[in-house]
């Protein structure tokens, strides 16, 4: 009896060791487990077909999802699971069961290869569960900076809200003001049109006045020129010495009877003259004296050589004295250069303080000069409040357009806006400056390269504040515009990381910061499968 019972237990332990064996077919999970069952034929996990149960793990690649070889490196496309008991199942391709490399902790993969391989799951908890305390420490630190960050962004965003009511409750007045200024600029400004018009008109009807006096009296001149027998009246015989005045020029004689019909009279008086002949021979007549100004400069020329005549050889007549005196001056200049140099300053500055300044450009009344004083200080008051109003609406602008900035559901990545943050490479320093842009900037000199604008949070669904967009770079040669993804980690210090470009002119970032930590990290939980 005691035997019978011995032999049963041994059927027993050998059945439950079989069924374990079953639990534990090679290369496949706990949950998967009840998928093969060895009582029963398998079927691929793809449906495709069915094997007898003998042929799973059989070191022959039965099912095309390589299903049927869990813990054999017979399917190209199969999977071996490791259960690294003690620290982190994982899953390796099949090939790489039985390659002569330890792939799995617990040495799982090389069952073909028993002493190469060592378990060293334990020792890789231990050391994970260090990485993870100092993970949480580092975690924990942040998150405590992450909360100071969290109220200034809170409070910037609560002052920034209140300085645009502010600013917009100023802007309302200053507007009410500008429509005022406005009004009062427009006045002023007609009545200075008014006024400039009106001088305007006076300064045309002051040049038409001079001009019709400036004719008159060259027509009186004309008249005197003549009359060449000084008898108050011009005759037609008296016109007739101006050939030029001959209506008909061809024939090269100016008769008396041509010249009448120009005078309309046998004879004209200055009167006459003025009003009914001048103005029709003011264009061709040709004054034979010569013009007022030249004689007027040569009669001061010939005063100059006068008076030093005078002082040099007393008085001669005039003609020889000239002579003369032009001669030894110019000698005298000769020999005395120095005193000439001389003379010569004194004479420039002579000319400079005689130089009368400059005609003002209009002579306004004193009234249009008001005006138009009133109306200058008028316009620039205007402009000036002007130019007030538009910098308290572009400031509004920046204002909104930073409330409407997303800083993250606690506002604290607020700290960041407006700073940059650099990395130096063997080639280049790269810069993240945070909701505005990243760049590139060769070190041996040369112009930065934007490598993308601020975007959007584009961690997606489960994590959207996890990464950043930077896009709209400078266009790459043959290639899109550059841009940059930035990856974002808790860490106890805002910090760029590293930087990559694993595809030309797309870059990616990794930044660690405060703003990124979590109060509770994740536990990467030890599984211990047995
Ligand atoms: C520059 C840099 C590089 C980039 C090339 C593309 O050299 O911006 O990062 O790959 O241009 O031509």
């Amino acid at each position: 009896m005691r035997l019978l019972v011995f032999f049963i237990s041994i059927l027993h332990a050998v059945t439950a060791s079989e069924f374990l064996q079953a639990e534990r077919l090679r290369g496949v999970s706990l949950t998967k487990t009840s998928l093969y069952n060895p009582a029963a034929d398998f079927t691929c996990f793809d449906g495709s077909k069915s094997v007898k149960f003998a042929l799973v793990n059989d070191d022959y690649c039965d099912c095309p999802d390589g299903s049927d070889e869990p813990g054999t490196s017979a399917c190209p496309n199969g999977s071996f699971h490791c259960t690294n008991a003690g620290y982190r199942p994982t899953n390796i391709p099949s090939s790489r069961v039985n390659d002569g490399i330890c792939d799995c902790c617990d040495g799982s993969d090389e069952w073909k290869h028993p002493n190469i391989c060592q378990n060293n799951c334990v020792e890789l908890w231990k050391l994970e569960k260090v990485r993870m305390a100092e993970e949480k420490d580092q975690a924990n630190r942040g998150f405590v900076l992450r909360q100071e960050f969290a109220k200034t962004g809170i409070s910037k965003k609560v002052e920034r809200q209140q300085k645009v009511e502010e600013l917009e409750a100023q802007l309302v007045t200053l507007k009410e003001k500008e429509v005022l200024l406005k009004t009062t600029k427009e006045e002023i400004e007609a009545k200075e049109a008014a006024a400039l018009e009106e001088h305007r008109q006076m300064m045309e009807e002051k040049r038409a006045k001079e001009e019709h006096e400036e004719n008159m009296k060259r027509g009186a001149l004309a008249f005197s020129e003549l009359d060449t027998d000084k008898d108050a009246v011009v005759t037609g015989a008296e016109l007739t010495s101006h050939k030029e005045l001959d209506p008909d020029l061809a024939d090269e004689t100016f008769t008396d009877t041509e010249a009448q019909q120009i005078l309309q009279a046998d004879s004209v008086d200055l009167g006459f003259f003025l009003a009914n002949v001048w103005p029709t021979i003011n264009s061709t007549f040709q004054t034979t004296i010569p013009p007022i100004v030249e004689q007027q400069e040569e009669k001061s020329q010939e005063q100059t050589q006068e008076e030093v005549v005078a002082e040099d050889i007393g008085e001669e007549e005039d003609e020889i004295m000239r002579g003369e005196v032009i001669d030894e001056q110019e000698e005298h200049e000769e020999e005395e250069g120095e005193e000439d140099e001389y003379y010569g300053e004194e004479d420039e500055e002579e000319k400079d303080v005689e130089t009368p300044p400059p005609p003002p450009s209009a002579e306004y009344s004193e009234e249009t000069q008001r005006i138009v004083e009133e109306a200058m200080l008028s316009r620039e008051t205007f402009r000036k409040h002007e130019d007030e109003r538009k910098n308290i609406e572009s400031e509004i602008q920046n204002l909104k357009t930073a409330l409407e900035m997303d800083f993250g559901p606690d506002e604290s990545y607020q700290a960041l806006q407006f700073q940059c943050y650099e990395l130096q490479t063997m080639e280049y320093t790269y810069k993240l400056c945070p909701f505005d842009k990243t760049s590139q900037s060769p070190k041996n000199g040369g112009t930065e390269t934007n490598l993308g604008r601020w975007g959007s949070w584009s961690g997606g669904n489960d994590d959207k504040y996890s990464r950043m967009k930077y896009d709209n770079g400078l266009t790459c040669w043959n290639g899109p515009a550059r841009s940059t993804e930035v990856r974002i980690k808790c860490g106890v210090e805002h910090k760029l990381l590293s930087v990559d470009e694993p595809s030309r002119c797309a870059y990616t970032f990794e930044f660690a910061t405060p703003c990124a930590c979590k109060q509770t990290q994740q536990e990467s939980h030890q599984r211990d499968e047995l």
